[in-house]
């Protein structure tokens, strides 16, 4: 495909045979981001797919760009590998509650930290999707699951707090079914300078089938979700009757009806360049309304720009190359720093 060429959402199809169940919310996912990357123009051949295990990883395949499934929890390291390489390449990095945070949590956390130029999908449903369902660090209490058959006692995980606490420059959440949002999500992750991360509740139907519901359900989502807007007060309801105010006592969101003296000048008003703010937001979780769309955003030095700053005699050098300078590990002709 030439790179002048307008690719639509199809032309990012593969012929692979596509391994999910049928009704996973990862076929959704997937849609959102062949939509996302006709929307904004991609080329096939500049973007880059790199995933770790599991089946939200197995992504790659269904793209039509580059693309590598690695392995389990490194995709962070491989996708920074390739960006240092070439940061001309768009990179999408596809990972899942296990993969990105229990085995791979370390590598997540300091590709967030560093805040490489890439973007980040974490495909969250709250379990272990390919090896049959084990319970996840983002699994509620309570999970019954093969690895927690009298229901699961850990704490877990909020991905977005796990961000935000590790730096992350860029923060939303969306949903897999939103064929709506989601793209235009992608899109801003895409424009975003610096790592962005996107937690994207999808539904396993096999092994967590709707444990999202209480969110994410048409019927009521427009009272269990908030859909929050730089600039704009947090008000919610499909009455649009309802908004969070800060206490400013206990320093925690609470609900609030309007009406009765309470007015829109009461709510608090969404900066998403707030990290106190974007603390508050990303841990709601029901009986309050789930906060969705973008989170956090702010500019931060990018690491690849950095990298490439302070080592520019290093573009050109080619692998080939640096394997024939010599045995790297013969150490026995250099002078010790003391
Ligand atoms: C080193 C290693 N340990 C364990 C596994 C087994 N394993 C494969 S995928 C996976 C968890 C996948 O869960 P998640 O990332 O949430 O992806 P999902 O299938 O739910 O999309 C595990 C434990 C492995 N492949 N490699
Ligand atoms: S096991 Fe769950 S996450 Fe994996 S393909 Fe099936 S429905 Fe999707
Ligand atoms: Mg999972």
């Amino acid at each position: 495909m030439s790179q002048t060429q307008v690719l639509s959402f199809k032309d990012f199809a593969t012929d692979q045979e596509v391994r999910w169940c049928p009704g996973c919310g990862d076929y959704s996912i997937l849609k959102a981001v062949q939509r996302a990357l006709a929307d904004t123009g991609a080329s096939a051949e500049n973007t880059v797919f790199v995933s770790g295990i599991g089946c939200s990883s197995r992504l790659p395949y269904y793209v039509e760009t580059y693309g590598f499934h690695t392995i389990h929890g490194r995709a962070p390291a491989v996708a920074t590998g390739v960006k240092l390489a070439n940061p001309e390449l768009d990179v999408w990095l596809v990972t899942g509650d296990g993969d990105g945070l229990s085995i791979g949590g370390n590598h997540l956390l300091h590709v967030l930290r560093r805040n490489v130029n890439m973007n980040i999908l974490l495909f969250n449903n709250e379990i272990y999707g390919l090896t049959k369902g084990q319970y996840s660090p983002t699994s509620r209490e309570g999970t019954r699951s093969p690895t927690s058959p009298d229901g699961s006692f850990d704490n877990p995980v909020i991905p977005g707090s796990f961000a935000l606490g590790a730096g992350a420059s860029f923060i939303a959440r969306g949903i897999d079914i939103d064929q709506k949002g989601l793209p235009l999500l992608l899109a801003d992750a895409q424009a975003h300078q610096g790592t962005a991360f996107i937690e994207i509740l999808q539904n396993c139907i096999v092994y967590n089938k709707d444990v999202f519901d209480d969110v994410v359900a048409k019927k009521q989502a427009k009272e269990t979700q908030v859909q929050v807007v730089h600039g704009q007060p947090l008000i919610y309801g499909k009455d649009e009757d309802k908004g969070l105010r800060l206490n400013t006592q206990t320093l925690a969101l609470e609900s609030v009806t309007l009406g009765n003296g309470i007015t829109e000048a009461d709510l608090l008003v969404h900066d998403e360049t707030n990290p106190i703010i974007a603390a508050l937001l990303v841990a709601l979780a029901p009986p309050m309304p789930t906060a969705m769309g973008i989170i956090h955003r702010v500019e931060k030095p990018v690491f690849d720009q950095a990298y490439w700053e302070h080592k520019p005699t290093q573009r050109s050098a080619k692998v080939r190359d640096l394997l024939r300078t010599g045995n790297m590990l013969d150490r026995r002709n250099e002078v010790s720093p003391r």
